[in-house]
């Protein structure tokens, strides 16, 4: 019986050797889902050998943000330029072995930094750091890829994380997938499939072990997002793809970088000189989709030095939990002004949406202790 590397190392050949065509479609999503399953076998084993979980970084600050890259890309320059860490830089691979972070203020936010240690292509199976590295990635909010003149090869990393379940700038599929004890497995959908038409889900489902139950699809999904889907331990993150040591490039070797990175839009800096950090951190601050929201006490101005930071889509509940005292029991309702307000002190409840500067006043209920800001 060959080893779970080795059939895993198998199949994924056998993937890369069989043209996509119609005729072949149907045997190429099956391949993909037995793939997933004995990757997700490899996860379960690795865990039970206690190789599983990785470094158990403390995460601090309102979002958590991720250095990726190859050995010797300039991370550790970076993280050291971006905040007041101190990680060990050289000019050899591998000079970082664990996770170090920093913290970046933004607007009033802080964004956790976490240097990395190189990865390498097999890092899902365990080469380099790469398990622990892995890991890592999947607990952040925001992956940035670091890429150099001499690493360049973007796909490869992407890759290796997509290989670990990671998602990058992918949302979660609108598939939903119901187990059920008997009576079969029924596909259902609200739109009209074109790549998984004609029953093409139940070979997939089956690979899984999924006979009974019932998948609605909501969208016009490919294998992939089933396969993704079935596996269940997906993550979506953000990314930023970030082009270091750029004080070494030429007009031309940026605009092949831009040509080569496309549909990421490569933001260039140099870590070492100092070059283009200020519109990176820019871009980190509006890709983790931070709002401020200023609170006003009853009767008093807004405090406008210290904004609540939450994340765009939070409600007036997610504020409440940010606010000291126990305002989520007393709270009645909430006065709004700002974008997110129809008009000037709208009273809205819990589930109202948030946006950016918006000003709240939060009303408690008559008899509670505290009247709150
Ligand atoms: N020219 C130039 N060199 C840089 C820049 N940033 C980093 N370097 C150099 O690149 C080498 C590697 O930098 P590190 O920050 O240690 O790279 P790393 O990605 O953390 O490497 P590992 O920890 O080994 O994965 C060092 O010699 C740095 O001085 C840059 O912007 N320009
Ligand atoms: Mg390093």
């Amino acid at each position: 019986m060959p080893s779970i590397e080795e059939q895993i190392v198998a199949v994924e050949d056998e993937i890369r050797n069989t043209a996509y065509n119609k005729a072949t479609q149907l045997h190429i999503g099956r391949l993909k889902a037995k793939l997933a399953v004995l990757r997700l076998e490899r996860e379960t084993r690795a865990k039970g050998k206690g190789g599983g979980v990785g470094y158990g970084v403390r995460k601090s600050g309102h979002a958590t943000v991720g250095l990726v890259g190859y050995p010797s890309v300039g991370k550790s320059t970076l993280l050291n330029r971006l905040t007041a860490a101190e990680s060990e830089t050289a000019a050899y691979d591998f000079t970082t072995v664990s996770i170090i972070p920093g913290m970046l203020r933004w607007s009033g936010a802080s964004i956790q930094i976490l240097d990395m240690p190189g990865l390498v292509p097999g890092a899902a199976r365990g080469r380099g750091r790469g398990r622990e590295v892995l890991s890592v990635v999947r607990s952040v909010d925001l992956v940035l890829f670091l890429i150099d003149p001499d690493h360049r090869d973007l796909r490869a990393l992407m890759r290796e994380l997509e290989g670990a379940g990671v998602r990058i700038n992918e949302r979660p599929p609108r598939i939903v997938v119901q187990h059920g004890e008997r009576g079969g497995l029924t596909v259902s959908s609200t739109v009209r499939l074109t790549h998984l038409a004609g029953g093409m889900a139940l070979p997939i489902a089956r690979e899984f072990g999924l006979h009974n139950g019932s998948i609605v699809f909501r969208e016009d999904a490919t294998s992939d997002q089933l396969i993704d889907v079935l596996a269940g331990n997906r993550v979506y993150v953000t990314s930023l793809l970030v082009v270091n040591k750029a004080d070494l490039l030429s007009e031309e070797d940026r605009a092949r970088f831009v040509r080569e990175c496309r549909p990421f839009e490569p933001i260039f800096v140099s870590a070492k000189e100092g070059q283009g950090i200020e519109p990176l951190v820019e871009r980190i601050g509006h890709a983790l989709r931070f709002i401020r929201v200023y609170v006003k006490p009853p009767g008093r101005p807004p405090d406008r030095d210290e904004p609540v930071i939450l994340r765009q889509g939070d409600h007036v509940a997610e504020l409440l939990r940010r606010l000291p005292g126990e305002l989520d029991r007393s709270f009645k309702a909430a006065q709004i002004w700002g974008r997110s307000a129809r008009f000037p002190g709208q009273t809205v409840g819990r589930e109202h949406l948030l946006a950016d500067e918006d000003v709240v006043t939060v009303l408690i209920a008559r008899g509670s202790s505290r009247p709150a800001g």
